[in-house]
Protein backbone atom coordinates (compact mmCIF):
# COMPACT_ATOMS: atom_id res chain seq x y z
CA UNK A 1 0.00 0.00 0.00
CA UNK A 2 1.37 3.40 -1.07
CA UNK A 3 1.70 5.88 1.74
CA UNK A 4 0.84 9.58 1.97
CA UNK A 5 4.48 10.90 2.47
CA UNK A 6 4.96 9.01 -1.04
CA UNK A 7 2.33 11.40 -2.58
CA UNK A 8 1.99 14.55 -0.93
CA UNK A 9 4.44 16.14 -3.53
CA UNK A 10 1.99 14.78 -6.34
CA UNK A 11 -0.70 17.06 -4.76
CA UNK A 12 0.93 20.16 -5.15
CA UNK A 13 0.12 20.20 -8.66
CA UNK A 14 -3.43 19.99 -8.46
CA UNK A 15 -5.23 22.85 -9.99
CA UNK A 16 -9.11 23.35 -10.98
CA UNK A 17 -10.75 25.89 -12.65
CA UNK A 18 -13.98 27.49 -11.04
CA UNK A 19 -16.72 28.53 -12.58
CA UNK A 20 -17.64 32.35 -12.67
CA UNK A 21 -21.57 31.27 -12.77
CA UNK A 22 -21.50 29.14 -9.62
CA UNK A 23 -20.87 32.56 -7.40
CA UNK A 24 -24.47 33.94 -9.21
CA UNK A 25 -27.96 33.14 -8.49
CA UNK A 26 -29.18 30.19 -10.64
CA UNK A 27 -32.39 27.74 -9.68
CA UNK A 28 -33.83 25.06 -11.36
CA UNK A 29 -37.18 26.07 -14.27
CA UNK A 30 -39.46 26.47 -11.15
CA UNK A 31 -37.33 29.06 -9.16
CA UNK A 32 -34.28 31.06 -8.41
CA UNK A 33 -33.58 32.05 -5.23
CA UNK A 34 -31.69 34.87 -4.68
CA UNK A 35 -28.81 34.99 -2.09
CA UNK A 36 -27.48 37.93 -0.07
CA UNK A 37 -24.05 38.74 -0.85
CA UNK A 38 -24.08 37.55 -4.43
CA UNK A 39 -22.19 39.25 -6.72
CA UNK A 40 -23.47 42.26 -9.41
CA UNK A 41 -20.22 42.05 -11.21
CA UNK A 42 -17.45 40.01 -12.89
CA UNK A 43 -15.05 41.70 -10.87
CA UNK A 44 -17.41 40.64 -7.58
CA UNK A 45 -17.39 36.99 -9.04
CA UNK A 46 -13.70 37.01 -9.15
CA UNK A 47 -13.31 38.26 -5.77
CA UNK A 48 -15.42 34.97 -4.30
CA UNK A 49 -13.46 32.86 -6.44
CA UNK A 50 -10.58 34.16 -5.15
CA UNK A 51 -11.73 32.90 -1.47
CA UNK A 52 -11.92 29.78 -2.50
CA UNK A 53 -8.28 29.53 -3.79
CA UNK A 54 -6.91 31.58 -0.92
CA UNK A 55 -8.15 29.24 1.83
CA UNK A 56 -7.41 25.79 -0.48
CA UNK A 57 -4.77 26.61 -2.65
CA UNK A 58 -6.69 24.49 -5.13
CA UNK A 59 -8.42 26.90 -7.65
CA UNK A 60 -5.72 29.38 -9.21
CA UNK A 61 -8.04 30.21 -12.41
CA UNK A 62 -11.30 31.01 -13.17
CA UNK A 63 -13.78 30.19 -16.26
CA UNK A 64 -15.67 32.88 -17.86
CA UNK A 65 -18.93 32.77 -19.65
CA UNK A 66 -19.25 34.97 -22.54
CA UNK A 67 -21.48 37.31 -22.99
CA UNK A 68 -22.10 36.65 -19.16
CA UNK A 69 -18.93 37.78 -18.10
CA UNK A 70 -18.44 40.78 -20.73
CA UNK A 71 -16.76 43.37 -19.78
CA UNK A 72 -15.17 46.44 -21.92
CA UNK A 73 -11.64 46.01 -20.82
CA UNK A 74 -10.72 42.24 -20.55
CA UNK A 75 -6.78 43.76 -19.96
CA UNK A 76 -8.02 45.42 -17.15
CA UNK A 77 -9.85 42.51 -16.06
CA UNK A 78 -6.77 40.02 -16.08
CA UNK A 79 -5.21 42.72 -14.16
CA UNK A 80 -8.07 42.63 -11.02
CA UNK A 81 -7.86 39.01 -10.98
CA UNK A 82 -4.10 38.70 -10.36
CA UNK A 83 -4.40 41.48 -8.27
CA UNK A 84 -7.17 38.96 -6.23
CA UNK A 85 -4.47 36.00 -6.81
CA UNK A 86 -6.00 34.27 -9.24
CA UNK A 87 -6.13 34.59 -13.22
CA UNK A 88 -8.59 33.98 -16.07
CA UNK A 89 -9.43 30.41 -17.40
CA UNK A 90 -11.30 29.08 -20.43
CA UNK A 91 -13.42 31.15 -22.00
CA UNK A 92 -17.16 29.41 -22.73
CA UNK A 93 -19.16 30.56 -25.54
CA UNK A 94 -22.98 31.21 -24.90
CA UNK A 95 -25.76 30.38 -27.86
CA UNK A 96 -28.43 28.96 -26.14
CA UNK A 97 -29.84 32.35 -24.48
CA UNK A 98 -30.69 34.72 -27.84
CA UNK A 99 -34.13 34.39 -29.42
CA UNK A 100 -32.21 33.81 -33.11
CA UNK A 101 -30.70 30.00 -31.81
CA UNK A 102 -34.06 28.31 -31.09
CA UNK A 103 -33.71 26.36 -34.23
CA UNK A 104 -29.52 25.77 -33.63
CA UNK A 105 -26.76 28.09 -33.90
CA UNK A 106 -23.69 26.64 -35.33
CA UNK A 107 -26.22 24.02 -36.99
CA UNK A 108 -28.78 26.52 -38.29
CA UNK A 109 -30.37 25.84 -41.35
CA UNK A 110 -30.43 29.51 -41.85
CA UNK A 111 -26.94 30.72 -43.08
CA UNK A 112 -27.27 34.21 -41.97
CA UNK A 113 -28.11 32.86 -37.93
CA UNK A 114 -25.01 30.35 -38.29
CA UNK A 115 -22.82 32.73 -39.22
CA UNK A 116 -23.48 35.41 -36.18
CA UNK A 117 -22.95 31.84 -34.08
CA UNK A 118 -19.69 31.40 -35.89
CA UNK A 119 -19.32 35.49 -35.14
CA UNK A 120 -19.76 35.04 -31.26
CA UNK A 121 -17.03 32.27 -31.34
CA UNK A 122 -14.44 34.77 -33.17
CA UNK A 123 -15.00 37.58 -30.80
CA UNK A 124 -14.10 34.86 -27.61
CA UNK A 125 -11.28 33.89 -29.82
CA UNK A 126 -10.35 37.84 -29.57
CA UNK A 127 -11.19 37.91 -25.68
CA UNK A 128 -8.89 35.15 -25.35
CA UNK A 129 -5.91 37.00 -26.93
CA UNK A 130 -6.51 39.92 -25.00
CA UNK A 131 -6.63 37.32 -21.44
CA UNK A 132 -4.14 35.20 -22.74
CA UNK A 133 -6.69 32.06 -21.95
CA UNK A 134 -5.73 28.84 -23.89
CA UNK A 135 -9.12 27.48 -23.84
CA UNK A 136 -12.33 27.78 -25.89
CA UNK A 137 -15.00 25.56 -24.27
CA UNK A 138 -17.85 25.12 -26.50
CA UNK A 139 -21.67 23.68 -25.68
CA UNK A 140 -24.41 23.82 -27.76
CA UNK A 141 -27.81 23.89 -27.10
CA UNK A 142 -28.81 22.31 -30.90
CA UNK A 143 -30.79 19.58 -31.08
CA UNK A 144 -34.16 18.79 -32.47
CA UNK A 145 -37.27 17.66 -30.84
CA UNK A 146 -39.40 16.20 -33.23
CA UNK A 147 -38.30 13.90 -35.66
CA UNK A 148 -38.59 14.92 -38.98
CA UNK A 149 -37.94 18.76 -37.79
CA UNK A 150 -34.29 18.71 -38.95
CA UNK A 151 -32.13 16.41 -41.14
CA UNK A 152 -29.89 15.28 -38.76
CA UNK A 153 -27.32 14.90 -41.18
CA UNK A 154 -27.67 18.26 -42.57
CA UNK A 155 -27.05 19.28 -39.05
CA UNK A 156 -23.80 17.63 -38.41
CA UNK A 157 -21.83 19.00 -41.99
CA UNK A 158 -22.89 22.51 -40.98
CA UNK A 159 -21.69 21.80 -37.34
CA UNK A 160 -18.46 20.36 -38.88
CA UNK A 161 -18.31 23.69 -41.48
CA UNK A 162 -18.71 25.84 -38.54
CA UNK A 163 -16.26 24.21 -36.33
CA UNK A 164 -13.56 24.94 -39.06
CA UNK A 165 -14.05 28.41 -38.96
CA UNK A 166 -13.49 28.77 -35.31
CA UNK A 167 -10.87 26.36 -35.48
CA UNK A 168 -9.00 28.35 -38.10
CA UNK A 169 -8.62 31.37 -36.26
CA UNK A 170 -7.34 29.92 -32.85
CA UNK A 171 -3.53 31.18 -32.27
CA UNK A 172 -0.95 28.30 -32.04
CA UNK A 173 -1.09 28.00 -28.61
CA UNK A 174 -5.02 27.86 -28.35
CA UNK A 175 -7.42 25.00 -27.83
CA UNK A 176 -10.91 24.31 -29.34
CA UNK A 177 -12.79 22.10 -26.34
CA UNK A 178 -16.30 20.64 -27.70
CA UNK A 179 -18.35 19.47 -24.67
CA UNK A 180 -21.28 16.71 -25.54
CA UNK A 181 -24.65 16.26 -23.59
CA UNK A 182 -27.03 13.34 -24.55
CA UNK A 183 -29.95 15.37 -24.23
CA UNK A 184 -31.74 18.73 -22.98
CA UNK A 185 -32.40 21.49 -24.07
CA UNK A 186 -32.92 19.34 -27.03
CA UNK A 187 -35.25 16.24 -26.59
CA UNK A 188 -35.22 14.22 -29.95
CA UNK A 189 -31.92 14.76 -31.23
CA UNK A 190 -28.55 16.37 -29.89
CA UNK A 191 -26.28 17.63 -32.36
CA UNK A 192 -23.26 16.76 -29.84
CA UNK A 193 -24.32 14.15 -27.76
CA UNK A 194 -22.00 11.90 -26.88
CA UNK A 195 -17.95 11.79 -26.78
CA UNK A 196 -17.61 9.27 -29.93
CA UNK A 197 -19.59 12.42 -31.98
CA UNK A 198 -17.32 15.25 -30.29
CA UNK A 199 -14.01 13.18 -30.93
CA UNK A 200 -15.40 12.90 -34.71
CA UNK A 201 -15.30 16.02 -35.06
CA UNK A 202 -11.75 17.09 -33.16
CA UNK A 203 -10.21 14.17 -35.16
CA UNK A 204 -11.82 16.54 -38.87
CA UNK A 205 -10.28 19.78 -37.02
CA UNK A 206 -6.43 18.94 -36.08
CA UNK A 207 -4.15 19.00 -33.36
CA UNK A 208 -5.51 21.21 -30.91
CA UNK A 209 -9.32 20.27 -30.75
CA UNK A 210 -10.33 18.04 -27.27
CA UNK A 211 -13.10 16.88 -26.16
CA UNK A 212 -14.86 18.19 -22.56
CA UNK A 213 -16.14 15.53 -20.56
CA UNK A 214 -18.80 16.88 -18.35
CA UNK A 215 -19.64 14.50 -15.77
CA UNK A 216 -23.32 14.88 -15.84
CA UNK A 217 -23.91 14.74 -19.51
CA UNK A 218 -24.34 10.88 -19.29
CA UNK A 219 -26.90 8.27 -19.46
CA UNK A 220 -27.73 6.81 -16.14
CA UNK A 221 -25.25 3.67 -16.00
CA UNK A 222 -22.72 5.23 -18.35
CA UNK A 223 -19.33 3.58 -17.42
CA UNK A 224 -17.50 7.18 -17.47
CA UNK A 225 -14.13 6.02 -16.59
CA UNK A 226 -14.15 3.66 -19.92
CA UNK A 227 -14.35 7.24 -21.88
CA UNK A 228 -11.72 9.17 -19.41
CA UNK A 229 -9.38 6.14 -20.73
CA UNK A 230 -10.40 5.97 -24.26
CA UNK A 231 -10.26 9.67 -24.42
CA UNK A 232 -6.53 9.91 -22.60
CA UNK A 233 -5.15 7.00 -25.26
CA UNK A 234 -6.46 8.97 -28.24
CA UNK A 235 -5.13 12.17 -26.89
CA UNK A 236 -8.20 14.15 -27.05
CA UNK A 237 -9.23 14.32 -23.49
CA UNK A 238 -9.25 18.17 -23.29
CA UNK A 239 -11.38 19.18 -20.24
CA UNK A 240 -13.79 17.97 -17.72
CA UNK A 241 -16.56 19.88 -15.98
CA UNK A 242 -17.12 18.04 -13.01
CA UNK A 243 -20.19 18.20 -11.05
CA UNK A 244 -22.48 15.11 -9.29
CA UNK A 245 -25.84 13.95 -10.51
CA UNK A 246 -28.69 12.06 -9.41
CA UNK A 247 -31.17 12.26 -11.73
CA UNK A 248 -30.04 14.53 -14.90
CA UNK A 249 -27.57 17.30 -15.69
CA UNK A 250 -28.06 18.43 -11.58
CA UNK A 251 -24.55 20.49 -11.25
CA UNK A 252 -24.67 19.36 -7.82
CA UNK A 253 -21.17 19.59 -5.79
CA UNK A 254 -18.70 17.09 -7.40
CA UNK A 255 -18.17 13.67 -5.35
CA UNK A 256 -21.54 14.61 -3.26
CA UNK A 257 -23.72 11.86 -5.30
CA UNK A 258 -21.34 9.10 -6.08
CA UNK A 259 -17.67 9.79 -4.56
CA UNK A 260 -16.99 6.27 -5.78
CA UNK A 261 -17.51 7.41 -9.09
CA UNK A 262 -15.18 10.22 -8.70
CA UNK A 263 -12.27 7.85 -7.16
CA UNK A 264 -12.73 5.37 -10.51
CA UNK A 265 -12.61 8.68 -12.78
CA UNK A 266 -9.64 10.14 -10.77
CA UNK A 267 -7.85 6.81 -11.16
CA UNK A 268 -8.20 6.38 -15.00
CA UNK A 269 -6.81 10.07 -15.11
CA UNK A 270 -4.02 8.88 -13.05
CA UNK A 271 -3.43 5.63 -14.95
CA UNK A 272 -3.61 7.71 -18.23
CA UNK A 273 -1.11 10.06 -17.82
CA UNK A 274 -3.91 12.91 -17.72
CA UNK A 275 -2.67 13.82 -13.71
CA UNK A 276 1.45 13.59 -14.76
CA UNK A 277 3.32 17.15 -15.00
CA UNK A 278 3.43 17.72 -18.38
CA UNK A 279 -0.42 16.79 -18.69
CA UNK A 280 -2.83 19.59 -20.60
CA UNK A 281 -6.08 18.09 -19.18
CA UNK A 282 -8.26 20.82 -17.37
CA UNK A 283 -9.81 20.43 -14.68
CA UNK A 284 -13.22 22.41 -13.96
CA UNK A 285 -16.23 22.96 -11.93
CA UNK A 286 -19.17 23.33 -13.80
CA UNK A 287 -21.81 23.48 -10.95
CA UNK A 288 -24.72 25.61 -9.43
CA UNK A 289 -25.34 26.33 -6.15
CA UNK A 290 -29.23 26.88 -5.92
CA UNK A 291 -29.72 26.53 -2.32
CA UNK A 292 -26.58 26.44 -0.43
CA UNK A 293 -23.98 28.93 0.06
CA UNK A 294 -22.18 29.70 -3.06
CA UNK A 295 -18.61 30.02 -1.45
CA UNK A 296 -18.52 27.02 0.84
CA UNK A 297 -20.21 25.00 -2.02
CA UNK A 298 -16.90 25.55 -4.18
CA UNK A 299 -14.55 24.75 -1.64
CA UNK A 300 -16.26 21.66 -0.37
CA UNK A 301 -16.21 21.04 -4.57
CA UNK A 302 -12.00 21.91 -4.75
CA UNK A 303 -11.69 19.51 -1.39
CA UNK A 304 -13.90 16.93 -2.60
CA UNK A 305 -12.11 16.55 -6.00
CA UNK A 306 -8.67 16.66 -3.69
CA UNK A 307 -9.87 14.21 -1.64
CA UNK A 308 -10.18 11.33 -4.31
CA UNK A 309 -7.05 12.61 -6.18
CA UNK A 310 -5.24 11.46 -3.14
CA UNK A 311 -7.27 8.52 -2.43
CA UNK A 312 -6.45 7.33 -6.74
CA UNK A 313 -3.12 8.14 -6.30
CA UNK A 314 -2.82 5.77 -3.04
CA UNK A 315 -3.57 3.14 -5.41
CA UNK A 316 -0.64 0.48 -5.61
CA UNK A 317 -0.50 0.62 -9.01
CA UNK A 318 2.42 -2.11 -8.80
CA UNK A 319 0.68 -4.52 -6.92
CA UNK A 320 -2.52 -3.76 -8.94
CA UNK A 321 -0.55 -4.54 -12.39
CA UNK A 322 0.88 -7.67 -10.97
CA UNK A 323 -2.41 -8.87 -9.78
CA UNK A 324 -4.31 -8.25 -13.22
CA UNK A 325 -1.26 -9.92 -14.52
CA UNK A 326 -2.14 -12.99 -12.64
CA UNK A 327 -5.83 -12.90 -13.37
CA UNK A 328 -6.42 -12.29 -9.34
CA UNK A 329 -9.39 -10.98 -10.06
CA UNK A 330 -10.38 -10.21 -5.96
CA UNK A 331 -6.71 -9.60 -5.19
CA UNK A 332 -6.81 -6.63 -7.94
CA UNK A 333 -10.36 -5.59 -6.84
CA UNK A 334 -8.93 -5.65 -3.44
CA UNK A 335 -5.56 -3.19 -3.96
CA UNK A 336 -8.25 -0.64 -5.72
CA UNK A 337 -10.76 -0.91 -3.05
CA UNK A 338 -7.95 -0.65 -0.18
CA UNK A 339 -7.35 2.76 -1.07
CA UNK A 340 -10.82 3.82 -1.90
CA UNK A 341 -11.53 3.23 1.33
CA UNK A 342 -8.23 5.18 3.18
CA UNK A 343 -9.43 8.22 4.67
CA UNK A 344 -7.27 11.10 3.84
CA UNK A 345 -8.63 13.65 5.59
CA UNK A 346 -6.02 13.88 8.40
CA UNK A 347 -3.70 14.00 6.45
CA UNK A 348 -5.21 16.35 4.19
CA UNK A 349 -5.62 18.58 6.64
CA UNK A 350 -1.69 18.40 7.83
CA UNK A 351 -0.68 18.70 4.29
CA UNK A 352 -2.59 22.12 4.43
CA UNK A 353 -1.51 23.52 7.81
CA UNK A 354 2.46 22.30 6.12
CA UNK A 355 1.62 24.86 3.34
CA UNK A 356 0.12 27.80 5.37
CA UNK A 357 -3.35 27.09 4.30
CA UNK A 358 -6.50 26.65 7.20
CA UNK A 359 -6.27 22.95 7.87
CA UNK A 360 -10.29 23.21 7.64
CA UNK A 361 -10.85 25.41 5.11
CA UNK A 362 -14.67 25.42 5.24
CA UNK A 363 -14.44 26.47 8.88
CA UNK A 364 -11.80 29.44 8.26
CA UNK A 365 -14.01 30.78 5.61
CA UNK A 366 -17.03 31.03 8.33
CA UNK A 367 -14.73 32.52 10.97
CA UNK A 368 -13.07 34.59 8.59
CA UNK A 369 -16.40 36.87 8.35
CA UNK A 370 -16.48 37.44 4.34
CA UNK A 371 -19.77 36.00 3.62
CA UNK A 372 -21.36 38.85 6.44
CA UNK A 373 -19.00 40.98 4.62
CA UNK A 374 -20.23 40.54 1.64
CA UNK A 375 -23.91 40.61 2.77
CA UNK A 376 -23.64 43.69 4.13
CA UNK A 377 -21.61 45.52 1.14
CA UNK A 378 -23.49 44.15 -1.78
CA UNK A 379 -26.54 45.89 -1.05
CA UNK A 380 -28.33 47.40 -4.15
CA UNK A 381 -27.27 46.89 -7.83
CA UNK A 382 -28.23 44.13 -9.95
CA UNK A 383 -27.11 40.39 -8.59
CA UNK A 384 -25.72 38.16 -10.94
CA UNK A 385 -27.55 35.31 -11.84
CA UNK A 386 -26.44 32.49 -14.20
CA UNK A 387 -26.94 34.24 -17.06
CA UNK A 388 -26.63 37.61 -16.10
C1 LIG B 1 -24.54 22.63 -20.17
O1 LIG B 1 -25.28 21.72 -19.77
C2 LIG B 1 -23.12 22.55 -20.08
O2 LIG B 1 -22.75 21.80 -18.95
C3 LIG B 1 -22.23 23.76 -20.28
O3 LIG B 1 -20.95 23.53 -19.78
C4 LIG B 1 -22.74 25.10 -19.87
O4 LIG B 1 -22.03 26.06 -20.59
C5 LIG B 1 -22.58 25.43 -18.41
O5 LIG B 1 -23.38 24.56 -17.66
C6 LIG B 1 -22.97 26.84 -18.03
O6 LIG B 1 -24.29 27.04 -18.33
ZN1 LIG C 1 -20.62 21.59 -18.65
ZN1 LIG D 1 -24.28 20.58 -18.15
Amino acid sequence: MTNFSDISSELGRQAIELPSWAFGNSGTRFKVFGSEGTPRSVEEKLADAAQVHALTGLAPSVALHIPWDRVDDFDKLGRVAEDLGVRLGTINSNTFQDDDYRLGSLTHVDERIRAKAVAHHLECVDIMDVTGSRDLKIWLADGTNYPGQGDLRGRQDRLADSLRQIYERLGDHQRLVLEYKFFEPAFYATDVPDWGTSLLHCLALGDRAMVCLDTGHHAPGTNIEFIVMQLLRAGRLGSFDFNSRFYADDDLIVGAADPFQLFRILFEVIRGGGYDEDSEVAFMLDQCHNVEDKIPGQIRSVLNVQEMTARALLVDRVALAEAERLGDVLGANGILMDAFYTDVRADLAQWRGDRGLPTDPMAAYIASGYQDQIAADRIGGTQAGWGA
